[in-house]
């Protein structure tokens, strides 16, 4: 009898602790050791830095509102930092990773635990380092699955595949930059792009290129991250449509297209339906520009191959758009709206607080010791950001005073025809290291208004700390009369990093409902590097729940 009780209560407390471990969320452990590794690619070795001697890196696989855990090494010779790219970070800031934003990076021979928990969110992200060049090869996938027994709001997928595309130097990538940034002028553009660390054969280089194997009749859902440092991608799957699902761990009304456009930072995920029966497919990336501005034009290729087919590369790229084919990235993300469904809606701000409008492009400063005379430099409102030696949040939790100031222009200081063609006398900028201040739970309107300076481009801007609702866009100079009116405040598209469309404007709204010091920055690395950047001070709110966490220990000192 005795025995009998003994066994039901050990049952009763064995399916409590079962039922609990199935519904509760969980710490997730990771550690990414930072390493070099010599590895192959265009038929040249070359001595990389890694995360576990990885490239791409690994996965790190979490639920909504699981707390993940994660101790970083540096066995490098550079300094090392990881940015958990589009994890809100609540209160979390000091584990959000940007260098001198956030702070100061792990130096050699140091480690760092990264703590977050991944509250309301889920879909794909990325991670990557985010100190100087460092994440062309320092980077990998977050895949962040809903809550166990929630389920996906479109028929589940038989399969999921992580496609993480990049660019390759043959050269090492901080040589690249450095030598750009002392002679003034753009870097060099990348010699390859790659799926899933490979860029396929190549002129010269008959290399194996990724292959994504599929069974006729199933479904396979591809989480696609661009983690290119400087390009836009078109990614394309010959003979397949694609059904988006997903963009930035945001759900979208789900719908069809036959070429995925995808900003560096930005994350889709796609159904594909294996509806060929048997074959050999191309899948294919090549670069966006619809503008002079030079890019990495070799597109890497891989093959979606049919089980039960004999093996060979399929290699017909007259599949993809063109260069500047401006007209399907308008309708790609024209056709982009949030899911807004009663479980997953859409709460966009009606009213706004801070209504900012930000011109972001490039400039020309003096240079004496440049080859021309003079440096590119980049900008949003004339301000060329320059980084602190003491991280912002830093400066701002203990009250250091000199590393910033919070006078960020809230509009352009010299209103002028943004996109016209006739190019401003004065092309120049200013220096400065200044972040703009937000209440708490503040509402804020950012209009992102491109510039024509030197030339038009595609921004894709990037805010750490919130997701964003891409409430308007359009061609030209924004107009504050008569745009907002065909503003959609319904089911915009919800993320956290927009490309600017060239020589026009993007309207973003979101609330300032997570205290710390929060980076916006143009995604393309080079702009970034150039000065294209900016930092929201967002003030604690009230009590404990509405101000930042306290300083973990190890933070890293400068
Ligand atoms: C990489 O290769 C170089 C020479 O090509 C060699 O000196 C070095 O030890 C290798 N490094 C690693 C981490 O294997
Ligand atoms: C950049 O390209 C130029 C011209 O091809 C070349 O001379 C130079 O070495 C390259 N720079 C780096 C850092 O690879
Ligand atoms: C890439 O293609 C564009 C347009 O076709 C061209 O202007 C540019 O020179 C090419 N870039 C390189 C590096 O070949
Ligand atoms: C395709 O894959 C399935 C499952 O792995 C296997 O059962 C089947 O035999 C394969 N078909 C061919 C033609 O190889
Ligand atoms: C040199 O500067 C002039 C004037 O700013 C500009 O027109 C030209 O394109 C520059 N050349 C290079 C190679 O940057
Ligand atoms: C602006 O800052 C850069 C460093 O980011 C520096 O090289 C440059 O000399 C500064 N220019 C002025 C005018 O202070
Ligand atoms: C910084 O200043 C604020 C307001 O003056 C104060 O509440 C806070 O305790 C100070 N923080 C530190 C770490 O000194
Ligand atoms: C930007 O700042 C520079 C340096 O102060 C100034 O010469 C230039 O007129 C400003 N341009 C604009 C558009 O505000
Ligand atoms: C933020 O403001 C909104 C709208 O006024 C309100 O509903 C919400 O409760 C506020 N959130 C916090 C945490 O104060
Ligand atoms: C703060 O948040 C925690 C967890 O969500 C909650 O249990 C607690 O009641 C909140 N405290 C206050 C003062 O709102
Ligand atoms: C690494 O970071 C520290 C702290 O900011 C800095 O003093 C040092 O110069 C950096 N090292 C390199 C190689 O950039
Ligand atoms: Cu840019």
């Amino acid at each position: 009898m005795g025995f009998r009780i003994l066994a039901l209560i050990l049952i009763l407390i064995s399916t409590t602790f079962l039922y609990l471990a199935c519904v509760e969320s969980r710490v997730r452990h990771y550690k990414f050791d930072v390493v070099q590794k010599n590895i192959t690619r265009l038929c040249t070795s070359k001595s990389i830095i890694t995360v576990n001697g990885k490239f791409p890196g690994p996965t790190i696989y979490a639920r909504e509102d699981d707390t993940v855990i994660v101790r970083v090494v540096n066995h490098v010779k550079d300094n090392v930092t990881i940015h958990w790219h589009g994890v809100r970070q609540l209160r979390t800031g000091w584990a959000d990773g940007p260098g001198y934003i956030t702070q100061c990076p792990i130096q050699t021979g140091q480690s760092y635990v990264y703590k977050f928990t991944l509250t309301g969110q889920r879909g794909t992200l990325l991670w990557h380092s985010h100190i100087n060049w460092q994440r062309a090869t320092v980077h990998g996938a977050i895949v962040i699955l809903p809550k166990r027994g929630t389920p996906y709001p479109f028929p589940k997928p038989d399969k999921e595949k992580i496609i993480v595309l990049g660019e390759w130097w043959k050269s090492d990538v901080e040589a690249v930059i450095d030598q750009a940034m002392r002679l003034g002028i753009p870097p060099n553009v990348s010699d390859a792009h790659t799926i899933m660390g490979l860029p396929g054969p190549v002129q010269n280089c008959p290399s194996q290129g990724y292959s994504l194997h599929v069974e006729n009749g199933k479904t396979y859902m591809l989480r696609i991250i661009n983690a290119a440092v400087n390009e836009d991608l078109f990614f394309k799957i010959a003979g397949h449509q694609l059904t988006v699902v997903e963009v930035d761990a945001s759900y979208t009304k789900p719908f069809q297209t036959d070429t995925i456009f995808i900003a560096p930072g930005q994350t889709t995920n796609a159904i594909l339906t294996a509806d060929q029966g048997t074959g050999n497919y191309l899948i294919a990336i090549s670069p966006f520009m619809d503008t002079i501005v030079a890019t990495d034009n070799v597109t890497a290729t891989g093959t979606l191959r049919y089980n039960g087919t004999l093996a060979f590369t399929a290699t017909d790229v007259t599949v993809l758009p063109p260069r500047n084919a401006t007209p399907v990235t308008t309708k790609f993300m024209d056709s982009l709206r949030s899911l807004d469904s009663r479980k997953y809606p859409a709460d966009v701000p009606e009213s706004v607080d801070h209504s900012l409008v930000f011109a972001i492009g490039v400039g020309i400063n003096p240079c004496a010791t440049c080859t021309n005379g003079t440096r590119v430099v980049a900008d949003i409102n004339n301000v060329s950001f320059v980084m602190p030696t003491t991280a912002l949040l830093q400066a701002h939790y203990y009250n250091i005073s000199g590393v910033y100031t919070d006078d960020f222009p809230p509009r352009p200081p010299t209103p002028f025809d943004y996109t016209g063609a006739a190019q401003p006398a004065n092309m120049q900028t200013k220096n400065g290291t200044r972040v703009y201040r937000l209440g708490y739970n503040s509402t804020v309107q950012i209009v992102l208004q491109g510039t024509s300076i030197i030339a038009p481009e595609s921004h894709p801007t990037h805010l750490h700390g919130f997701n964003f609702y891409v409430v308007g866009k359009g061609l030209g100079n924004y107009d504050p009369v008569d745009d907002p009116k065909k503003f959609n405040l319904v089911d915009p598209v919800e993320r956290n990093t927009i490309s600017v469309p060239t020589g026009g404007w993007t309207a973003i709204r979101f609330r300032a409902d997570n205290p710390g010091v929060w980076f916006l920055h143009c995604h393309l690395e080079v702009h970034t590097t150039w000065g294209l950047k900016m930092a929201f001070l967002v003030e604690n709110g009230e009590g404990p729940n509405q101000s930042i966490i306290d300083p973990p220990l190890d933070l890293p000192k400068c």
